[in-house]
């Protein structure tokens, strides 16, 4: 038998979710609309017609699930700040109703032992800046850094875990280059500025947060390893330049001041030449990085817009309900990657999880519980923490760990279709049901991870 594993002491156990997945009530107490209740209800762009006004009605149950996260253990929960409920222009006058919502939230954290983690963007622009360009707009980084100062003088101290932003690549590939996510555009020229003006204006945050704020403050980045599917050149071609822009194209600039040479070889007279002095401000210390991890990819040359790589299906795979190959050993691999590439920065998993096929809630247990038997996402998570804690032991400096979700929820325009939650959530009458993964989890974390 091996030994049992040995997480850090102090290392934190949480669970995440984001507010237009969890809160719904979009536009209560003065909140004004953001891309994504605009993008929600334009026919055609989400899955079954769903929409975020509801969701985990978190908006209002906000004490019961803290009550909850309590009851499972939690010591640690990322969640983030909808910038169009603190500022319904996005700029200028502050609702302090959207305020009071979030700062009640964090004293109901802390009165329960609960360490939040806050991001200030996961993907809910207010939809009155796209008005004016969105993240095109090189005000942009202006407008952003006003957002944060405003949650720093009122949660700073009492938050001391900051994000700037949540997966910067998502924001561009999925808003602004293949139209899937909110804003919905689809433009080779667009993505390369809105990507910079996104580490812009992460720059300007952090900035904003050494003259005001007194803790911590990071980014987060979803990033996954790329394996080639053969030893072609060809293959080798394809991983180089898919690492670089989905690994590389933020934490390159983020931490060593620079782009990856691929990205002008990928985006061609596409990609601008940028101006000297926005390194600068791009370049700020960061007290850590949070990872995002669900999957691998085994990549191959294909052609493809606008990268000319494709993905080669693994016929003896595991594969979740989205379709992604489970593959703990791609985090232990990235992570080593990362310490290398990277030097030894302070490492979080910001989000790992997974959508199964979970069964219904109709199954009752010996003593009168509700269950939902979920084994497929045990096994995903064990599995995972077992290459986090593999990483630790070859010297990767990594914090803690962010289940992604606490609860099912609006998996952006894929809907309420996809269960990421370790607690079940009938949408129906909002009840939540832990299912057995979370029973598990709770387990984990009192064992601080020695009953893996
Ligand atoms: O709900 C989102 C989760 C679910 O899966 C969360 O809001 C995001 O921060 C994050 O992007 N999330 C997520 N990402 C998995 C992306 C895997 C893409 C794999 C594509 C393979 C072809």
């Amino acid at each position: 038998m091996s030994p049992a594993p040995v997480f850090p002491e102090g290392f934190l156990w949480g669970a995440a979710t984001a507010a237009h997945q969890i809160e719904g009530s979009p536009l209560a107490d003065g909140a004004g609309p953001s891309i994504w209740t605009r993008f929600a209800h334009t026919p055609g762009m989400m899955l079954n017609g769903d929409t975020g006004d509801v969701a985990c009605d978190h908006y209002h149950r906000w004490k019961d699930d803290v009550k909850l996260m309590r009851e499972l253990g939690l010591k640690a929960y990322r969640f983030s700040v909808s910038w169009s409920r603190i500022l319904p222009e996005g700029t200028g006058r502050v609702n302090q109703a959207g305020l009071d919502f979030y700062s009640n939230l964090v004293d109901e954290l802390l009165a329960n032992g609960i360490e939040p983690l806050l991001t200030l963007y996961h993907w809910d622009l207010p939809a009155a800046l796209d008005d004016r360009g969105g993240w095109l707009n090189p005000d942009i980084a202006d407008w952003f850094a006003e957002y944060a100062r405003v949650l720093y003088r009122a949660l700073d101290g009492r938050v001391k875990k900051w994000v700037t932003l949540n997966e910067p690549w998502v924001v561009t590939d999925g808003g602004y280059l293949h139209g899937a996510l909110a804003p919905g555009h689809r433009s080779k020229f667009e993505a390369p500025i809105a990507s910079h003006n996104l580490m812009r204006a992460h720059g300007a945050a952090v900035k904003a947060y050494r003259e005001i704020g007194q803790h911590e403050i990071g980014l987060v980045v979803n990033i996954e390893p790329k394996y080639p599917a053969s030893d072609s050149a060809q293959d080798a071609a394809a991983v180089r330049r898919a690492h670089a822009y989905m690994n590389e194209q933020y934490l390159h600039p983020a931490l060593l001041g620079h782009y990856p040479p691929e990205l002008k070889e990928i985006f061609g007279e596409a990609w601008p030449e940028w101006p000297a002095e926005d390194y600068d401000l791009i370049q700020q210390k960061l007290d850590f990085v949070g990872i995002n991890y669900y999957t691998r990819s085994v990549t191959k040359a294909a052609e493809s817009y606008p990268l000319n790589t494709g993905v080669v299906r693994q016929p003896l795979g595991t594969y979740t309900e989205t379709g992604w190959e489970v593959f703990p050993q791609g985090l232990t691999d990235l992570l080593l990657w990362f310490k290398q590439t990277y030097g030894d920065l302070p490492v979080y998993i910001t989000e790992n999880g997974a959508a199964f096929f979970d069964p219904p809630t109709a199954d009752v247990d010996e003593t009168g519980q509700r269950r939902v038997r979920d084994p497929l996402r045990i096994d995903y998570l064990r599995k995972h923490l077992g290459a986090i804690h593999d990483a630790i032991q070859a010297g990767v400096d990594i914090r803690g760990y962010m289940l992604w979700s606490f609860l099912d929820n609006l998996e952006w325009s894929l809907g309420y279709s996809k269960r990421f939650g370790m607690v079940h959530v009938n949408y129906g009458t909002q009840e939540r049901t832990p299912k057995d993964s979370a029973r598990w989890y709770s387990q984990v974390i009192q064992s601080h991870g020695r009953k893996l």
